[in-house]
This record gives C-alpha cells, sequence and structure tokens, in this order.
C-alpha cells in the first residue's frame, strides 16, 4: 500500500492548451437537471453489503465490453451509476481462485482494434497475476504473470486505464503504481514511464467519454491521458457524479425511459456521424455507447437553449435548435457558440411560421424538411432570404421528431418509428407504412 497523504494538486488556470473534445468538463451525472426526488431506487436490503455512498475508495473501475461502467471494493462490485452491491464472483467467478484475495488491485477495458482477439476484453490485476475476461467468461491461459502480457509493467498496481489511439499517440494502457506512470504502448508492447508527482496516488482510473480520471479516496481528479495536466476545479467528490447518493445529487435524477415508453422531442446526426437525442431538459449523445449511454441537461452545451426544444438539425457545422417561433444557432467547432444575432425568429431564418414538429437534412443535400401537423416545407439552405420551396401533405401526424441518414428517413412517434427511403419517396407517399418499434440502439431507452 501506498501513503496517500499527497495534497498537492496541480490547478493550472483553465486556459485550453490543446484540442480537447467537445463537452469539455463533463463528469457523468446521474441527475441532469430534473426535479424528481431522489433515493427511491435506492433500496440496499442487505445491511451486509458495503454502500458506495458511505464514501468509500474503489480498487478498480472499468467499463465492461457492453459500456457498464463496474466499480470495484473488495469482494464486492457495483455495475452502473445506480443500485447495490454485489460479490464480484457472481459475475467474474474466477477472480476468487487465487487463495482468496478478494479484491482486484486494477482493471481496464482493452482497446486494441487490430487484434479482435484481445479488443473490448476486461484486464483484471491482482498481485502479480492478471486475469482476461470476454463477456465474463475467463480467457484460456488465464490467470498468468502479469509479465507475458506485459513485459515491464510492475506487479501490486494501483490503477490502470486503457487510453486509444488519438487519446494517446498510440493505442496504449496507463498503469499506474505510487506516482509513476508506465504507458504501454500495446502494438510495439514497450513501456515508457512517467512520474506524475502533482497527481494524486490513483488507487483507481478510468476513461469515460474521451475523459480520463483518476479516483482518490472518495474523490476524483480528471488529468490529461498524456501530459498528466489537471485543468479545472478538482479533486470532486465521486458521490457527486459517478453514482447516485442521497444528498449529494443537484436535486433529483433522470431516468431512462423504457422503449415503449419512450416519447422524444428532436433527433439529429452531425457531419461527423454522431446522432443527439432531445426529450425534456435532457439530451444524450448516442455514439458513446460503448462508455455507457449518458443523460446531459441541453443547457450544458447550448445555454441559451433552456426550456428544451421542438425540432434540431445540423447542417454545414451548425446545428439549428428550434423552439417556439426562435431559432438558435450554433457553431459546433470545439464548443459550441450561439451566432451573433441569434435567436431568430422562424419566420426570418426559415420563412416559416408556427409550431415546428420536427425537421431534418439529408447527408450533402442543402435543403431543410421542416414537419408541421400534416405538412411538411421543403426550405432551400442556400438561398436568401429562405424561402420554402415545396409544400406536401403528409399521410401522418403529430410526428415528435425525424431524423435522415444513410439509412433513409426515421420518422419517430411515440415509441414507434416510420422508415422511408428518401424525402422524394415521403412526399409522394400516400398511405403510412407500417410503423416499427424504437430500440436502444436508436435513441437509447431501456429495452
Ligand atoms: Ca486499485
Ligand atoms: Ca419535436
Amino acid at each position: 500500500m501506498h501513503a496517500r497523504t499527497q495534497k498537492e494538486i496541480y490547478k493550472p488556470n483553465r486556459t485550453r492548451t490543446r484540442a480537447e473534445p467537445r463537452n469539455v468538463g463533463h463528469e457523468p451525472d446521474p441527475h441532469p437537471g430534473d426535479t424528481d426526488p431522489i433515493g427511491t431506487d435506492l433500496t440496499v436490503d442487505s445491511a451486509a453489503l458495503p454502500d458506495r455512498c458511505a464514501g468509500i475508495e474503489f480498487d478498480a473501475i472499468t467499463p465492461d465490453e457492453k459500456g457498464n461502467m463496474l466499480f470495484f471494493k473488495g469482494s464486492h462490485l457495483w455495475t452502473g451509476y445506480r443500485g447495490p452491491a454485489q460479490p464480484s464472483n457472481e459475475s467474474f467467478k474466477e477472480l476468487d481462485d487465487l487463495h482468496n484475495i478478494g479484491h482486484v488491485d486494477a482493471a481496464f477495458r482493452m482497446h486494441n482494434p487490430e487484434n479482435p482477439d484481445d479488443h473490448d476484453h476486461i484486464y483484471f490485476f491482482q498481485d502479480d497475476k492478471m486475469f482476461s475476461y470476454y463477456n465474463h467468461t475467463l480467457e484460456d491461459g488465464y490467470p498468468k504473470e502479469i509479465q507475458e502480457d506485459f513485459p515491464g509493467i510492475p506487479t501490486h498496481l494501483d490503477a490502470a486505464v486503457e487510453c486509444p489511439k488519438g487519446e494517446c499517440i498510440a493505442d496504449s494502457v496507463l498503469f499506474f503504481k505510487g506516482n509513476d506512470v508506465h504507458v504501454y504502448d500495446v502494438s510495439t508492447k514497450t513501456v515508457k514511464t512517467k512520474t506524475w508527482s502533482h497527481l494524486p496516488v490513483c488507487t483507481s482510473a478510468t476513461r469515460w467519454l474521451e475523459h480520463y480520471y483518476c479516483f482518490h479516496g472518495h474523490n476524483f481528479t480528471r488529468f490529461h491521458p498524456v501530459s498528466g495536466e489537471v485543468s479545472g476545479d478538482y479533486p470532486k467528490d465521486a458521490r457527486r457524479y459517478f453514482m447516485t447518493c442521497p444528498n449529494f445529487g443537484h436535486g433529483g435524477h433522470y431516468k431512462v425511459r423504457k422503449c415503449s415508453e419512450a416519447k422524444i422531442d428532436a433527433i439529429a446526426t452531425d457531419d461527423a456521424g454522431k446522432s443527439y437525442i432531445f426529450a425534456g431538459p435532457i439530451y444524450m449523445r448516442l455514439d458513446t455507447h460503448r462508455d455507457g449511454l449518458h443523460a446531459f441537461p441541453i443547457t450544458k452545451a447550448w445555454k441559451e437553449v433552456t426550456s428544451g426544444v421542438d425540432a434540431v438539425f445540423f447542417y454545414t457545422n451548425k446545428i439549428y435548435l428550434i423552439k417556439g417561433d426562435q431559432v438558435y444557432i450554433y457553431k459546433t467547432a470545439a464548443h459550441y457558440t450561439l451566432i451573433e444575432g441569434y435567436p431568430k425568429t422562424l419566420k426570418e431564418e426559415l420563412g416559416i411560421e408556427g409550431h415546428v414538429d420536427a425537421a431534418f437534412v439529408c447527408p450533402n443535400e442543402h435543403t431543410v424538411h421542416v414537419i408541421q401537423g400534416q405538412t411538411m416545407r421543403a426550405v432551400d439552405l442556400t438561398a436568401t432570404p429562405r424561402a420554402e420551396t415545396q409544400v406536401v401533405p403528409m399521410p401522418l401526424s403529430d410526428i415528435d421528431a425525424a431524423r435522415c441518414s444513410a439509412e433513409g428517413i426515421h420518422l419517430f412517434k411515440g415509441s414507434q418509428y416510420y422508415n422511408y427511403e428518401s424525402p422524394m419517396m415521403l412526399a409522394l407517399s400516400k398511405i403510412a407504412p407500417v410503423p416499427q418499434n424504437i430500440t436502444k440502439a436508436m435513441i437509447g431507452c431501456e429495452e
């Protein structure tokens, strides 16, 4: 064990010194801006189980192959951000075999797309041994000595976290022991050791949505995976972000709806293919399912949009958010920035009036299709001033949201959606196609 008396926290100012992904500063927050009372689903019926809200120090944290975040302490684990502990050996039964060590030192999910036999495997470390699991099944040949797979990495680790290429220089694993960080290059199998004395000793570490977190005590500190730099106000209390704890929330928590009860306000896909869904005061980014889907308040990304949205679409690196008769346009480079002079009225911006149910732009097209009741209007986005070029009746009404992608057009209505091949097919259709049920992959609901 290491002395955890390190008090020095490196806190430079907030100047961004390198390109960081959008949504900087987003920690998992299980209760974004929702006013439901908290604690209703926290019933822990066995007094023998450890309580993560008591301020414990986790042994290890890692996502599993499906994106569920796993938190380990002693012989127990928690899956996800809420719910009670369970014995670790119920999920990973061989972890007990080593003389009942009863804990893990470190864990991470391998990022190695060049080697599908290893990619997404979950590695656990106990003393000088390691275990590789996929789909809760121990791989043949494990446990092994750490040296066999990771030459140059010490035993009795404190923490480990994967670091994909693009965030690190190459696909890597960061192994923590004391103030030393051993950066293991997955393809060259070489190790570079750095000393990050400004960071607290990390007792667990994890990656979430392109960000890196060192846990120490019941706190965590976000760090840059290459420089180790800490920017922002850290440490923070993990109980406010990585779990749902009574008295540690921001006034309530967001519950993901069942797909059969789904009701979204808007959906849109950006130029990079990332999908966003909007419902009430929150939004979710759908490409992040490997990190666990997670809801954020809309105001966290688009702070002027304070009362939800009616329709959203992306066009030429800008996002258009429509609410009532207002249109907000944000540049999408780095942070979202509201374009000067906005919001403007629908009439001024798109030449239309009245409530908008949904809107979509197809890839590489310059026309936005706006759905209002049983009418669809096409507006040429290259024209000045913008004006509708086509108005067609629709065989459907009360559409909640719409998007257009390589798979065609999806019109969402409650828990179902309608699929059309193209805007022309939609414009020509006289009867609605058979609706299909919305799935988890489409909008992040629970099945
Ligand atoms: Ca540990
Ligand atoms: Ca809508």
